[in-house]
């Protein structure tokens, strides 16, 4: 296969390991600790989860483990987008299993969780593995979004892990698709199974992290693409002076990728959606605010200037929240009669006999064209497809006219050009920066080590993130550690709990502290391309945000 010269060279890149993951493979152990509860709903999520809720952490420690070396036969999947990083994990446990036992066999089903169900595997080589280290993508095996939930379902599930004599699954995903590995293990388990079934916590949205959790993996590859490229805007913003750039940025629900960019670039504004709901910000408010920041740069003739907007923004704004969960509600009880109209205006009306007068309203005074991206079909978890509604245009189309109305009324005098773009599939499957490269690697290395220890129901986890590989520390957490009861489709259902940007964390502080000034003063910040061969300081550092939660928990953390 014909390749780029990059690609060869990191084809070779060695990923750096925590200490523990270095040596003897015969000498790793694991030391339980207490039982452990769920981050809420604990007595609900016991009764679901009979065999293994209460599980305790397993910290990795030095110690002789006889069962490292046990020949197993393992089955991967990749489940949801697509993360920088993916192939690592595959590695790190391919070479694992590799050097626990040179006969153990890793097989990949394809196309996601749909691959387990319809028994459609491959048998992944050295040779194969070879050609995908350290590179973006998922195309190893491919990636899906099913989502395993019927009794069929779960039973063809098990046949397939049967049939093909797997001690274990490993479900590399994010939240969701954890939920569904805590489910398959404690299914598993009450069929009288001894499969065992590991997570790995996959995401660029950043979503997936909590106390046992520090980061998903992507994260740190998308965030720095995409910082890229908005460094390289905002250097054509400031050279050209004539446009402002609406930049939308992937990453669902969560902001964390637009904060991150935002501490990474430094642009003149950066919406957080979570700050958004907390202060029921309309969107008109949000319209005005940008609005004044432009007119105060055009006092100063800084006609240019970068705005970052969250892919889940609509969502959090309340009144848009409100119609998107009428529009859920009315389109899933009616779908068959709804999927029959297909004419836009037809479901205007349609609409407006299904829906609360205010929503019908806000939707008709929508640009047509947001209008018809509200109305598109749901993913198979029954959200909306954020990274389909361009909010980006909706903002220029908005500010642009509040622009024109300040203009009549003699309060700007500025000129303003509108630029829309969005940042979202560029990101998803770039060569992993040394950060993921490492980090997915010891995930898939320590997923063996949990497999070989005969776990089940637990998350691979590398901590301690913002120290050097050497530092990290590898261990086991229950994934009922991380669930509470969510409302899904009108029921109550266990899921690993989102995390959002919190609005007293480190993160949003330190960009809060900055945000009156970059919005008025040009302070953009270019980080330049991803380099994956140099001094540490340039290659191997983690995430702006992963360090300041690193130095907010040690703050924190009681004198040692
Ligand atoms: P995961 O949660 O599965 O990791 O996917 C994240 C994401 O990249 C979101 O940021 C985005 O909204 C969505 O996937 C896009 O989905 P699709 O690839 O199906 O268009």
């Amino acid at each position: 296969m014909e390749c780029s010269a990059l690609q060869q060279a990191r084809y070779k890149y060695q990923p750096k390991l925590p200490v523990i993951l270095r040596g003897d493979i015969n000498n790793i152990s694991l030391r339980l600790g207490s039982p452990t509860t769920s981050v809420a709903d604990a007595e609900a999520l016991a009764d679901i989860f009979k065999q293994n809720f209460g599980k305790p952490v397993a910290q990795f420690v030095p110690g002789k483990n006889s069962k490292t070396s046990r020949k197993l036969t393992v089955g991967v999947i990749l489940s949801g987008g697509q993360a920088p990083g993916g192939h690592n994990v595959i590695a790190g446990l391919y070479d694992g299993l590799k050097k626990g036992n040179a006969d153990s066999e890793l097989l990949g089903f394809r196309g996601g969780p749909s691959g387990l169900l319809e028994n459609r595997a491959l048998e992944l080589s050295g040779a194969i593995i070879d050609e995908y280290r350290n590179t973006g993508g998922f195309d190893i095996i491919g990636s899906g979004r099913t989502k395993i939930e019927t009794d069929e379902q779960f039973a063809a599930a098990l046949a397939t892990a049967r049939k093909r004599g797997l001690d274990a699954v490993v479900i590399i995903g994010g939240d969701d698709s954890n939920t569904n590995a805590a489910l398959l293990a404690e299914y598993f388990l009450a069929q009288g199974s001894s499969i065992q079934v590991i997570g790995c916590p996959k995401t660029i949205d950043g979503d997936l992290k909590n106390e046992h959790i520090e980061a998903s993996f992507g994260f740190d590859t998308a965030v720095k693409t995409y910082s890229e490229l908005i460094g390289n805007i905002e250097r054509d913003a400031a050279s050209a002076r004539k446009y402002w750039h609406f930049i939308k940025l992937m990453g669902r629900s969560a902001s964390h990728i637009a904060l991150e960019c935002a501490l990474q670039t430094q642009p003149n504004i950066c919406l957080i959606s979570e700050e958004v709901e907390a202060k029921k910000m309309s969107l008109a408010l949000i319209v005005d605010d940008i609005c004044a920041s432009i007119s105060k740069r055009a006092e100063n003739k800084d006609n240019f200037g970068v705005v970052l907007i969250p892919e889940g923004l609509i969502e959090f704004i309340p009144e848009m929240k409100k119609l998107i969960n009428e529009l859920n509600d009315s389109m899933a009880e009616n779908a068959g009669e709804f999927s029959l109209i297909t004419n836009f205006i037809d479901q205007i009306y349609w609409l407006d006999l299904h829906i609360s007068k205010e929503s019908a309203d806000i939707f008709k005074s929508l640009p047509p064209e947001i209008g018809a991206q509200l109305l598109a079909d749901r993913d198979p978890h029954g959200n909306v497809q954020v990274s389909r509604i361009d909010t980006e245009k909706l903002l220029v189309g908005m500010v642009q006219k509040r622009l024109g109305d300040l203009e009549k009324a003699g309060a700007y005098s500025g000129k303003f050009s509108g630029l829309a773009h969005f940042f979202g599939y560029e990101g998803r499957c770039a060569f992993p920066s040394n950060f993921d490269a490492d980090y997915c690697y010891s995930l898939g290395f320590s997923a063996f080590v949990l497999i070989a220890s005969g776990l089940t129901g637990y998350i691979s986890s590398v901590r301690n993130l913002a120290e050097s590989a050497d530092k990290w520390i590898p261990c086991g957490v229950p994934l009922t550690m991380m669930m509470n009861l969510e409302r899904r489709h009108g029921s109550s259902k266990p899921v690993i709990k989102k995390a959002l940007v919190e609005l007293d964390g480190e993160p949003f502080k330190a960009f809060a502290g900055k945000r009156a000034e970059w919005s008025v003063k040009t302070s953009f910040l270019f980080p330049g391309a991803i380099q994956y061969y140099g001094p540490p300081e340039v290659c191997d550092q983690p995430a702006k945000t992963l360090k300041l939660e690193h130095s907010a928990r040690e703050k924190q953390a009681p004198a040692r």
